[in-house]
């Protein structure tokens, strides 16, 4: 699948702003058929948004079910004779589309894209009527997993992720238009051969009878600097400028299909980093060398928006990431929106991309510690079923991001149960899996303090340890001393598996303007004070390559007394204002300064 793009072949029309927007608490708009007709009783949604926050009701923030989304388009005239596709750049956490009264498509999986061929459904010139319907229920056979309980307040939605399970349209829609003959993929991986580089390509196509391919690659002043003919192919880049960490230089590619006549029947344009990533003993190389993984986990979680995608954001995100000397980060935990991986590529900060496999650990409630009753792998719980609806994630994870030179390495779990037989079976295929759809990055998971050096069974599939840790927050919680005896015991013990260790998680709540001496948990302080002794231990040990503090800012989750107005580890509140920690840590990441 191929983003909706402009280019000289092709076309897109938006179709972001306010749509239509109706609860289903009864369950009855499939049947009764909604989409034939104007929602009744709709009120306006933002597109993109979580539709939670948006309006101040309990009832639509914790609301779980069915909602339909509803609006109109009109499809410009100038498409007559187009092949028209209707795109969805994610639907949280599924959904199934209709254009006018044909049902046209469905997905599973909240966090990538989906689209269905719509020409044989609408006329250009004319208006077209799109309705959706969203449902955000998480069961033991969804990614992420949940199950819904009946309580005196209603239905309720459990799940054992720490974030706030919003839904809605959280990213852009569009109708876009392409010829019959069309591009269908473009596949490629860069290469080094001293100075120069290589970029081997694959490129689809579909009713292209009789057409052929072309390739050409620009640099970024627009030089041709290569070209090529044929479906696959490998081009030479002489003197090649490296995309490189804090260089995201990228060249451009332009598939062309060419009629027998000569002319072009459709163009796209791929950017392209020349880099390598490889994994030498307890070593991540980044064309050759070695890198240090700094920055943080995210999520994406605003005020009002929730996950919905936004530009001005991203940006200013992007902004306190240099800011701050951050060379990284983690999409903790599900694949962000593509223009954060294209920012990402653009500025050259390093990304390592998680599936929205989390919360498979029955060990953890909402996060937090506390067993919620249930086993984590049985024929009733996480089983066979969920492990198809994973191994699929990763496949539209892989196929969305395998061109983004920010991706360097795949997190296909995040704190799953690791210490058990039934776990080391559930993910020796995943990992398998991963490995086929993309051989030339590393792959791991990341692995919760419930399974430590020595008792995980899945770290052994990974080319790296990922280490999510709270020694001094939710265990030796304001003994720093005992804490950072007991890490770096636990650190030397993964240091001596010869792997590179990144430690994707360690952070302290801090409420912002809390302030004490001594350093108490909870002020920022603390907060400053246990970031400190963790950088000790890792500049210790040297098969640590990385740290990841958790989190960036502040997030929203479900109420409990383990959080106050939500998760408050971020090193930035969630309006994006520094806590002591941040400056702490633009000392620790910004030696220049
Ligand atoms: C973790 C989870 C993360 C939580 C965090 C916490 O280990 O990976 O999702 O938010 O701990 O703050 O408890």
């Amino acid at each position: 699948m191929l983003r909706p793009q402009d280019t000289a072949t092709r076309e897109r029309k938006s179709l972001t702003g306010l749509w239509q927007f109706a609860l289903d608490g009864a369950g009855e708009g499939r049947s009764a058929e909604w989409f034939r007709r104007p929602l009744t009783g709709a009120r306006e949604m933002a597109v993109p948004a979580s539709f939670n926050d948006i309006a101040a009701d309990a009832a639509v923030g914790d609301y779980v079910g069915d909602v339909w989304y509803q609006t109109t388009v009109r499809v410009p005239r100038g498409w007559d004779g187009r092949r028209v596709v209707l795109h969805f750049e994610s639907a949280t956490h599924r959904a199934t589309v209709w254009v006018n009264d044909a049902e046209v498509v469905s997905h599973e999986g909240g966090y990538t894209p989906f689209e269905a061929e719509v020409t044989e459904h609408v006329q250009a010139g004319a208006e077209a009527r799109i309705t959706v319907v969203v449902n955000n229920t998480l069961s033991f056979q969804t990614i992420p997993p949940g199950v819904i309980e009946d309580t005196p307040d209603g239905k309720r939605q459990r799940y054992w992720h720490d974030f706030f399970n919003y839904a809605g349209l959280h990213r852009p829609v569009w109708l876009s238009a392409t010829g019959r003959a069309h591009l269908t993929d473009v596949s490629v991986v860069a290469g080094l051969d001293g100075a120069d580089g290589t970029v081997q390509y694959r490129i689809e196509a579909q009713d292209a009878a009789g057409a052929q391919v072309r390739v050409v690659l620009r640099d970024a002043d627009g030089a041709e600097v290569a070209t090529g003919t044929g479906a696959r192919g490998t081009l030479t880049v002489d003197n090649v400028h490296r995309w490189a960490p804090g260089d995201g230089y990228l060249y451009d590619l332009e598939a062309q299909l060419v009629g027998e006549g000569g002319e072009v029947l459709d163009s796209y344009h791929q950017g392209v980093g020349v880099r390598t990533v490889a994994v030498d003993g307890t070593r991540f190389l980044i064309n050759g060398e070695p890198f240090y993984f700094t920055g943080f986990g995210k999520h994406e979680d605003l005020p009002v928006i929730g996950k919905g995608h936004n530009d001005a954001y991203l940006l200013h995100d992007f902004e306190l990431l240099k800011w701050i000397g951050a060379n990284s980060f983690r999409t903790s935990h599900y694949p962000y929106a593509e223009a954060v991986l294209d920012c990402a590529d653009r500025q050259g900060i390093v990304v390592i991309d998680e599936t929205a496999a989390v919360g498979l650990n029955m060990g953890l409630g909402g996060g937090i510690f506390g067993g919620q009753g249930y086993t984590t792998f049985s024929p009733e719980t996480v089983n066979d079923q969920t492990r198809e609806v994973h191994a699929q994630a990763i496949r539209e994870l892989v196929a969305r991001d395998k061109n983004h030179p920010s991706v360097v390495l795949w997190s296909i779990a995040n704190e799953p149960e690791s210490d058990t037989e039934a776990a080391e079976h559930y993910f020796k295929p995943l990992f398998e899996l991963t490995r086929e759809l993309d051989p030339t990055r590393p792959v791991g998971f990341v692995n919760v303090m419930l399974a430590p050096y020595g008792k995980c069974r899945v770290s052994q599939f990974g080319d790296v340890v990922m280490l999510n840790r709270y020694y001094g927050w939710y265990t030796q919680t304001g003994e720093l001393k005992a804490a950072e005896l007991a890490w770096e015991e636990e650190l030397e013990g993964w240091a001596g598996e010869g792997k590179p260790i990144i430690v994707t998680e360690y952070g302290a709540d801090t409420y912002p303007g809390l302030h004490s001496v001594p350093p108490q948990p909870w002020s920022e302080e603390y907060q400053v004070a246990y970031l400190d002794m963790n950088h000790r231990v890792f500049d210790r040990i040297d098969a640590v390559v990385g740290e990841q503090v958790w989190n960036f800012a502040d997030f929203a989750t479900t109420s409990g007394i383990m959080r106050v107005g939500g998760n408050k580890k971020g090193v930035f509140t969630r309006d994006r204002q520094p806590k002591a920690a941040a400056w702490a840590l633009r000392r620790r990441w910004r030696r220049d300064d």
